[in-house]
């Protein structure tokens, strides 16, 4: 069976200026499903590819077809991860960010800083690792899934993720998105893998 493009879980416009209708257009559009495109097309012509889920083929390829096995599931994730209405964090999420960050606000400014500071392509995250919240990166297609990292959220650095409605700012975008547009309860529900396993589904 081929992997299908996922429909967003909001309207195109839902974000104002936070992330454009053109945006959306483009990325989710064009670029997410030219991954979903191509990996279709790689594993149609290799038969021993055919009938592996999205995770097992990120979790066993290397090269051409890892990028875009990859990219359809960050993709996927980073869709699940926004909210065009403004959510805070709550309950056990929040205790974790107290304990390893101090403050939402630290936090943010970590995950800021990892963003901004994240050479060329990639995707800067939030996962879970011994129990605990830390702030990483993955270059280009790397994903989360690849390294046993259960990911709570992740934003897309590439520069087609900002380029429309924040020109080559990387800054403001990541600064704007984090502060205003973060879908907390997913990643709340990613602390026991529930919406991580949504992502999968969606590839
Ligand atoms: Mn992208």
């Amino acid at each position: 069976m081929a992997f299908a493009l996922p429909e967003l879980p909001y309207a195109k416009d839902a974000f104002g200026d936070l992330i454009s209708a053109e945006t959306f257009d483009y990325h989710h559009g064009k670029h997410h499903n030219a991954y979903v495109t191509k990996a279709n097309e790689l594993v149609a012509a290799d038969p021993a590819l055919q009938g592996k889920s999205l995770v097992d083929l990120i979790k066993s390829s290397k090269g051409g077809l890892f990028n875009q096995v990859g990219q359809i599931w960050n993709h996927s994730f980073y869709w699940l991860g926004l909210s065009p209405e403004k959510q805070e964090p709550t309950g056990e999420l929040l205790t974790l960010i107290n304990d390893g960050f101090g403050s939402v606000d630290a936090l943010l400014d970590k995950l800021k800083a990892e963003a901004v500071g994240h050479f060329a392509s990639g995707w800067a995250a939030l996962i879970l690792k011994d129990g605990k919240l830390a702030v990483t990166s993955y270059h280009d297609a790397d994903c989360p899934i690849a390294h046993g990292d259960t990911p709570l959220f992740i934003l897309d650095v590439w520069e087609h993720a900002y380029y429309i409605d924040y020109r080559n700012a990387r800054p403001d975008y990541a600064g704007a998105i984090l502060k205003n547009a973060v879908n907390w309860e997913f990643v709340a529900q990613n602390l026991d893998g529930e919406g991580a396993s949504r992502a999968d589904q969606q590839g």
